[in-house]
């Protein structure tokens, strides 16, 4: 039962589609994130600073930040230690979680070069070839299967612990990895890592707050230029690489008289074949028998961006919009893949006809149909989970029914390669409008919803004040389809940008917003400021450039901004992360790593004031490059509008 009975709604979401839900939800008894969260205040404080331990069986500890209460854990651990362990870990999570998704994908590619798979191809042979000569492979008369044999076998050697250096690492430049190797964070396998990560933080191994922090940047740096990067070269290699299309978001992408399936987690794997088998003429004339005029397909979070990307699947929206997509009543079947699907979908669906659909064994929930998905039978799982979701369309309550909105079209596809194509297959276009300064500089907004954050607020206003500055901004996961929604990733949004960037959109054809995809592919972001750092011979440090996570949640996020932070960008942090209790741990993270990393995080969960802070930054960049710059001091916070958020 809703908590907000009756008013409050609009101070939880800047859109109209999230609003019209919960008040649906309401009336019809459906419990959201938001009520969960209500019911959770007031929320611990120990932990939200970071000073509570649980990791031995003689704590659970906390310390006590103010010094009135324990200064050590039972061990004798110090708030320093606590914090730094308990963000270590986090680290460690997020980037196991990318990288072993970029580890499915990988086997993926392994079947396919061993000929096991019909489901799978090799859709882009100029890709897997590019990569092959990036791991020393010789390439000269060899078949795409061969390739994909030698490569899979290599790149499992990257999750290993024979690897000195990850090989994809060396796409940072030299001065990059000059820090990575002083600093002894230069990534070698990511199992090993990650393992190692587990290990430091045990009660009574790694001690120094400092050595574990050090080896978190490590850690999140194996996933940054390993396991994330895997998943996003191979998916482009085996998928396809995303284009530049023009699509359509929010909930008003379901269609009242066909048959929605809805696409939720973060692995293409599976969505490709879902939308393959919803174009089967057998299953679409089931589809038509039991009364529909189609199979509509529309996605949620990561997946949903990885079949936006490639295939303009239109998005029903971002992470806090799981259980309301639920509440339309117009959901035939939810196919879940894994991560960032809350275990509520489940209780969600009983109110209504919607049957959602675990897929992954190592991603179960209580109250799903778990539909078993082998790589091997890909095609066949597919069609079954379809024919499941048409078989269900009778079930469908037209009174229950209520899609709230009309879609909002934008343009999504701008993987590096096709970036690279818009600006006339160099980057030179683009440096040349920085060095002039009809570009400022460029930003990656990228992360989740959170419902302690008004949903969308973080990401949008962010966006407008950096666009309208010049800035060009490049989105991935939740934090592009905010952007989508709000009608800011169109070619005709070059309106809302500032001068020059409004002037070189509308001669390319582009929105000043570039949707690069999901949360793996923020290293197409890395990679991309990379090869502006190499072409111009500098350290990413020094371009102009900084990311910002208005909204995050999630333990990926964590392992994301540290090694873009590690990587030179300078990140601006929404959500306060749980590091408060180690003023140590803050100034190190917000001060000290400009000497080690040459960048630093900072955390403000105000949008306009993020957008100052970041415009700062970029500035100052620019004058170190010798560039045009504005006084950072003429740059001034908007203190008459501190009360937005
Ligand atoms: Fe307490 Fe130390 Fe055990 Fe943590 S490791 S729970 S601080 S005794
Ligand atoms: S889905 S990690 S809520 S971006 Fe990638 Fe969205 Fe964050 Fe999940």
């Amino acid at each position: 039962m809703s908590v907000f009975s009756g008013n409050g709604y609009e101070k939880l979401s800047i859109n109209a589609d999230t609003l019209a839900m919960l008040e649906k939800a309401r009336r019809d008894g459906v419990e959201t994130v938001w009520d969960r969260l209500a019911k959770q205040q007031p929320q611990c404080g120990y932990c939200s600073l970071g000073t509570s331990c649980r990791i031995c069986a003689m704590g659970p500890c906390r310390v006590d930040p103010f010094g009135e209460g324990p200064q050590r854990g039972v061990c004798g651990a110090d708030a320093d230690i606590i914090v730094a362990r308990n963000l270590a870990r986090m680290v460690a999570a997020g980037a196991s979680a990318h990288s072993d998704h970029g580890r499915d994908i990988l086997e993926t590619l392994h079947l396919v070069g061993e000929g096991k798979t019909d489901t799978y191809t090799i859709s882009e042979p100029e890709k897997l070839r590019r990569l092959a000569v990036e791991y020393g492979i010789q390439t000269a008369d060899k078949s795409d299967q061969q390739l994909a044999a030698e490569l899979a076998w290599e790149m499992m050697e990257d999750y290993g612990m024979r690897r000195a250096k990850l090989p994809l690492a060396a796409r940072a430049p030299q001065a990059r990895q000059e820090i990575w190797e002083k600093t002894g964070t230069y990534p070698r396998g990511i199992d090993r890592e990650n393992v190692e990560m587990l290990h430091r933080t045990h009660m009574g191994v790694d001690n120094d707050w400092v050595n574990i922090l050090l080896h978190a940047v490590r850690t999140s740096l194996s996933d940054g230029w390993g396991g994330s990067l895997i998943a996003t070269e191979l998916s482009d290699t085996l998928f396809g690489l995303p284009t530049p299309k023009m699509s359509q978001m929010n909930l008003g992408v379901l269609k009242a008289d066909q048959v929605n399936i809805i696409l939720h987690g973060h692995n293409p794997m599976l969505s490709e074949v879902i939308v393959a088998a919803a174009q089967d003429p057998d299953l679409l004339r089931l589809a038509e028998a039991h009364g529909a005029t189609g199979i509509n397909l529309a996605g949620l979070c990561c997946t949903g961006s990885e079949v936006l990307m490639r295939k303009g699947i239109p998005m029903a929206g971002n992470h806090l919009m799981q259980e309301l997509v639920i509440v339309t009543g117009a959901v035939e079947l939810m196919v879940v893949d894994y991560q960032c699907i809350m275990p509520a979908v489940t209780e969600t669906a009983k109110c209504y006809h919607t049957k959602i659909v675990s897929t992954f064994d190592k991603a179960k929930f209580p109250g799903a149909q778990h539909i078993s998905f082998d790589p091997e039978h890909g095609i066949e799982i597919g069609k079954q989970i379809v024919r499941l979701a048409v078989e269900n369309f009778p079930q469908r309550v037209a009174s229950k029914v209520n899609i709230p909105v009309e879609p909002v079209e934008m343009m999504t596809g701008f993987s590096i390669e096709a970036i690279l194509q818009a600006l006339g297959g160099t980057p030179q276009p683009l440096i040349d409008a920085i060095v002039k300064g009809q570009i400022r500089g460029a930003v990656g907004i990228v992360g989740c919803n959170n419902p302690k954050i008004k949903q969308d607020l973080g990401h949008t206003e962010l966006t407008r004040r950096l666009i309208e500055n010049d800035i060009l901004v490049v989105v991935t996961g939740c934090a592009a389809i905010a952007d989508g929604k709000a009608g800011l990733m169109t070619p005709a949004a070059a309106d809302k940008a500032g001068p020059g960037l409004s002037a070189i959109c509308k001669a390319l054809g582009i929105p000043p917003v570039l949707h690069l995809g999901s949360c793996v592919d923020n290293t197409r972001i890395t990679v991309l400021a990379a090869a502006l750092a190499n072409a111009l011979g500098v350290d990413i440090s020094a371009l102009p450039l900084a990311g910002a996570a208005p909204e995050w949640y999630s333990e990926k996020a964590v392992a994301i901004g540290v090694y873009v932070v590690a990587s030179g960008i300078y990140t601006v942090l929404g959500t306060t992360p749980p590091i408060f209790g180690s003023p140590n741990i803050v100034k190190l993270l917000t001060e000290g790593l400009e000497g080690v990393l040459g960048a630093t995080f900072a955390v403000e969960p105000d949008p306009n004031r993020a957008a100052v802070l970041i415009r700062r930054h970029i500035e100052k960049k620019r004058a170190g490059l010798g560039l045009s710059a504005l006084l950072p001091d003429s740059i001034v916070m908007p203190e008459a509008e501190l009360a937005l958020v």
